[in-house]
């Protein structure tokens, strides 16, 4: 059965601080209601690469100790520091994590044997699965079939999270790496991907729209294409209407509807204006 992990969100208090109160609603609302099979924490759903080190452990330390194996987890680790990356691989994988991530470098134009050593040396420390984070359009970075398959030579790489819309090359790695895994980064294109054969999704708008994601994975394990390209559709308003009023906020604000304290952004993002609020209101009672 193919996987659905919610890019967990993180609940900031106004200043920008963690609320723990709210973290943990939002964990609970995706394991409770949701019923999603995992969470990918710390990732750019959660603000990650606005956080320092502490508060990167502080949601990490939280999550764990919430889901209390209730569902899978992926701690996203990466980070253009290579000495915190290293340190929060070792953190979560005392804590308990079996499996973490990490976003390829970026900003500076690193060549492959930086990134390959990269990864080699995060996972240098740990006993964890790894999973790839490849976000090409937010990062710069692309691989290629041949340096995902070098990549892939540390044997504790078990996959990829392939947030892209290059279905030419998903189709490739899939059939390069029949046994890796590949999951889905874009949710408004779960549904190529999962044609392609990709084992499960990881977004953020499963935070409120995970029961009609899982529809469309059920409809295509049973070949029923139609039902899928309907599911999909309304996700789709769902998704572009959620884009188009500001993404994070948005969700925040719909998980607020629902009784969750989602809480805010954390600066250099904007707080939502009173425009987007009634919009974000809108969407929930008509798209959700
Ligand atoms: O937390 C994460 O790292 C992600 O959720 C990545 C995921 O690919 C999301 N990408 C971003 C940049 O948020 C998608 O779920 C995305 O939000 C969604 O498909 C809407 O475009």
């Amino acid at each position: 059965m193919k996987k659905l992990y919610t890019a967990l969100l993180t609940s900031f208090d106004k200043e920008g601080y963690i609320n723990e109160k709210g973290l943990r609603e939002i964990i609970r609302f995706n394991i409770d209601v949701n019923q999603v099979d995992g969470l990918y924490v710390g990732g750019s759903t959660g603000e990650n690469f606005l956080l320092d080190t502490a508060s990167k452990k502080l949601i990490f330390k939280i999550a764990f100790e919430e889901t209390n194996g209730a569902v899978d987890l992926i701690a996203q680790v990466g980070s253009n520091d290579l000495h915190e990356a290293v340190e929060l691989a070792k953190y979560v994988t005392d804590l308990g994590y079996k499996t973490i991530s990490a976003v390829t470098p970026y900003y500076y134009k690193f060549d492959f044997e930086e990134v390959k050593n990269y990864y080699n040396t995060i996972l240098a420390g740990v006993e964890t699965d790894m999973i790839i984070y490849s976000i090409p359009f937010l990062t710069g970075v692309s691989l290629s079939v041949d340096q995902f398959a070098e990549l892939f030579e540390n044997e504790k790489i078990k996959g990829v999270k392939f947030t892209a819309a290059d279905f030419y090359l998903l189709e490739r790695m899939r059939t390069r790496f029949p046994d890796k895994l590949i999951y889905a980064g874009f949710d408004e294109m779960l549904l190529p991907a999962l044609s392609l054969g990709v084992d499960g999704a990881i977004g953020s708008t499963f935070n409120v729209n995970a029961k009609r994601a899982r529809a469309t994975m059920e409809a295509v394990e049973k070949r029923d294409l139609d039902q899928a390209f309907l599911e999909q559709s309304k996700s789709n308003d769902l998704i572009e209407a959620i884009l188009a009023n500001g993404l994070y906020n948005t969700i925040k604000i719909i998980l607020q509807e629902e009784g969750v304290d989602a809480g805010y952004c954390k600066e250099p993002m904007k707080k939502p204006s009173v425009e987007q609020i009634e919009r974000a209101k809108e969407i929930y009672r008509t798209l959700v």
